[in-house]
């Protein structure tokens, strides 16, 4: 039997630039916090960078006729800051422009619907140099950015997205410090927090005063459903929804932050970065929401008996940590099944986290714009990639937003993580999520058995 999907329904694949594309040095473009991070001893597994990566800057020809293939309706990719203002600020790069725009003509040409995320991760080390996230005229300079992309991509591209998960950005980039710019502070993170509120704000703007009227306007959180270990941590559960989804959904869909979760964070800061004003930017109105979802959260309050291994940060699955901007909960081991990532596998907590969004943000429509799983593929002797265990866990994943759907909530698109195995940030290249696996040593792409199956799925507009 068939989960039809409602008509109009997309189905595409996601990557960002700095995981796919290489070619770091290459037509004006200069670095990123990425290339800094990655460069630095320690950071990331085996020293891996994304120097090259998948070499996408090079192939993208080959990866759009490998998404024609696979059928794709829609390919959401991201704009790399760095190699259209590579400064960051001040001259434009036109070949780094002229890169997305010959892209975004080649997936048009193909019939497939392009999604441009504006922030994938990759700031330019020169704004780092100034602050980063933490100093107000990043956001500023990224309102900027987008005026740039509106005006170059906007006649083309029917959907902007403005950052990729900011949680990552803030929480992992600025708290727990392993992802760049590799900052352990809570204050920080939470000024980061606020300035990329503030950016999302600024970029919605701006695009809005450059591209046509019909452009659709979003942006991607990593909205996290969040449980406790008992009943006891209830609060710890209010408290952690806060900081992860509330303090990103209630300013940009609300216009303002959620008071409980600004209460609980005056002992790490007085917020005097919020200026008078910024509530109403940051609610620039959207016109749809990309939620990415792998696994469920748990968490117990810090005075429930559970204490951090030593050094123990959110990349630690197996260990109680602390949940990072926060000293008032940890993140505790869920039980298996797992993916490669050690992350706990459970589809129907998608579907939970799809109603609860809907319930609670009713108005504004919602897509996948990340939902996948790495596993530790083999390569068979002929090439192929027999991935079993992606397929079950994609298939359970779509019929959970399948789910969602039927019990009411407006799902109107699923961008599969990711169409190319590449860069897993601190994890470097030692976790596929591909459909397509990349040999790392020649570049090849050979689609995997998911990919295979995928292409079914779209042309069968469901799952059985
Ligand atoms: O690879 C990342 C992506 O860049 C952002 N969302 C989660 C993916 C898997 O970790």
């Amino acid at each position: 039997m068939t989960r039809t999907f409602p008509d109009g329904f997309l189905w595409g694949t996601a990557t960002a630039s700095y995981q796919i594309e290489g070619a770091v040095d290459e037509d004006g473009r200069k670095p990123s916090i990425w290339d800094t991070f990655s460069h630095t001893p320690g950071m990331t597994k085996d020293g891996d960078t994304g120097d090259v990566a998948d070499d996408h800057y090079h192939r993208f020809a080959e990866d759009v006729a490998l998404m024609a293939d696979l059928g794709l309706q829609a390919y959401r990719f991201s704009v790399a800051w760095p190699r259209v203002v590579p400064t960051g600020s001040g001259a434009v790069n036109r070949a780094g422009l002229d890169f997305y725009s010959r892209l975004v003509d080649l997936l048009l040409e193909n019939g497939i619907e392009p999604l441009a995320t504006l922030y994938h991760w990759d700031l330019p080390q020169p704004l780092q140099d100034a602050g980063g996230w933490t100093n107000r005229a990043t956001a500023e300079r990224f309102g900027e950015y987008a005026t740039v992309v509106g005006r170059a991509l906007g006649d083309r591209v029917p959907t902007f997205t403005t950052l990729n998960e900011p949680w990552c950005s803030a929480y992992l980039g600025y708290s727990a410090g392993v992802h760049a710019p590799g900052v352990q502070d809570n204050a920080s993170a939470l000024a980061a927090v606020h300035h990329l509120n503030l950016a999302h704000g600024l970029g919605v703007r701006a695009m809005r005063s450059v591209v046509a009227s019909t452009t659709a306007m979003s942006v991607t959180l990593n909205l996290q459903n969040v449980r406790g270990v008992s009943a006891d941590d209830t609060d710890a559960v209010r408290h952690v929804d806060g900081l992860s989804n509330r303090i990103f959904l209630d300013p940009m869909l609300r216009g303002m932050y959620p008071e409980d979760v600004l209460d609980d964070l005056r002992h790490i800061t007085d917020f005097a970065f919020i200026h008078d004003g910024d509530a109403a930017v940051i609610n620039a109105p959207l016109d749809v929401l990309g939620i990415n979802y792998y696994f469920p959260t748990l968490v117990a309050g810090t005075s429930s008996g559970y204490a951090p291994a030593e050094g123990a940060t959110r990349y630690d699955w197996n260990d109680v940590a602390p949940v990072p901007g926060t000293d008032l909960a940890y993140q505790i081991p869920q039980e298996g099944p797992y993916t490669a990532m050690g992350w706990r596998i459970e589809a129907p907590s998608l579907t939970e986290l799809l109603l609860r969004v809907h319930r609670d943000y009713p108005e504004i429509p919602l897509m996948i714009t990340e939902n996948g799983a790495a596993f530790d593929d083999v390569v068979a002797a002929d090439g192929t990639v027999h991935d079993a265990d992606r397929i079950a866990y994609l298939h359970d994943h779509i019929g959970a937003v399948h789910d969602a759907i039927t019990a009411g909530a407006d799902v109107r698109a699923y961008f599969l993580w990711s169409l190319l195995d590449n860069f897993e940030w601190a994890f470097g290249y030692s976790k596929r999520f591909g459909i397509v696996h990349v040999d790392y040593e020649t570049l090849e792409r050979t689609v995997k058995d998911s990919g295979n199956w995928y292409r079914e799925v779209i042309a069968n507009h469901g799952v059985n």
